[in-house]
């Protein structure tokens, strides 16, 4: 797996892991099945375990999108901060102490290239102890600032902090780029954060106006549908189903720790929505809870594993 590198890195943290995992196992594994933060730095006492225990219940429940402007706030005792004033994130190359910087060399239109980078803290030292969260240490997001060329990437990390991904950029413009993970500071802290950076990509630029906005989407012949309205300021389901090429639910597969991925991009800024998916599926459909952080045009891009193979379907979304 290309990830066991930077999951392999906290050699220390996971062994801290598995002493504390003795004390609050139950609380370990509610962690490990993908909600709420990562499973590097488990409570430091068993008291906290409590508190934790119930944020990871209030995760488990679903209803967990942050108010806009939360800001700060606390989960599993450590302290999250989200960037954007509105609770759209990664509009921002630095954020909460950490800054993402862009190492790579330039990227080319249609030619196989690596992104490369580092997440650095306020130290200006490149972090390298990350919390995994929703399977992944790292979850990068590529996408041209039209909402085209949508990638969902996992880059691996080397020693010294840096992280690289293969990357063809279909077509020339200025791309953005979000690292969304959570870094673990040298007290253990947990500081969650998505910070974006332009990555320019040479040639004419010829921008695609967004899609009408539409509750389906087809895919490789999978059809992927919601019910729900989102709603501004307040968390609302979104019910996806995913329907086979032959008819029917397709047979969807566990991946990134849930029955999907979503992620929802605000046109205009490229604002990251966090949105935040239940772990048990509610017969064939897989339930997120969002968040919008103001009425506008959004771009909501649904990663769904079928027979081992990710697929993503795109819908626009008008939030009045
Ligand atoms: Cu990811």
């Amino acid at each position: 797996m290309p990830e066991s590198e930077a999951a392999a890195g906290p050699v220390a943290v996971d062994r801290e892991t598995l002493r504390l995992a003795l004390v609050v196992g139950g609380l370990v594994l509610a962690v490990l099945l993908g909600f709420g933060l990562g499973r590097l730095n488990p409570p430091a006492n068993p008291a906290r375990a409590g508190a934790a225990a119930a944020g990871a219940a209030d995760s488990a429940g679903g209803d967990h999108a942050h108010a806009p402007g939360t800001g700060a706030h606390s989960h599993d005792g450590a302290t999250v901060t989200q960037g954007g004033g509105d609770g759209a994130t990664g509009m921002s190359i630095s954020s909460a102490g950490y800054t993402l910087v862009p190492t790579g060399p330039a990227l080319t239109a249609g030619r196989a290239g690596e992104l490369r980078f580092q997440i650095r803290d306020d130290g200006r030292r490149a972090v390298t102890r990350f919390a995994v969260v929703h399977d992944k240490p790292m979850h990068v997001i590529v996408v041209r600032r039209d909402l085209t060329g949508y990638r969902h990437l996992h880059p691996t990390m080397s020693a010294d902090g840096t992280w690289s991904v293969p990357l063809t950029p279909s077509d020339p413009g200025t791309w953005r780029m979000y690292a969304d993970f959570t870094a673990v500071a040298d007290d253990g802290r947990q500081v969650a954060a998505v910070l974006g950076a332009d990555l320019s990509v040479p040639g004419g630029y010829a921008p695609r106006p967004l899609p009408a906005p539409a509750t389906s989407a087809t895919v490789d012949g999978f059809t992927a549908a919601y019910t729900g309205t989102p709603e501004v300021g307040r968390s609302a389901p979104l019910k996806f189903r995913v329907t086979a090429p032959g008819g029917g639910a397709a047979p969807l597969e566990p991946y990134l720790g849930a029955y999907g991925h979503l992620v929802a991009l605000r046109e205009g800024d490229l604002g990251y929505l966090h949105v935040h998916p239940e772990p048990v599926r509610d017969g064939d459909a897989v339930t997120f809870w969002l968040t919008a952080p103001g009425p506008g045009r959004y771009r909501m891009f649904l990663d769904f594993q079928v027979g081992g193979v990710v697929r993503t379907a795109a819908f626009t979304l008008t939030v009045a």
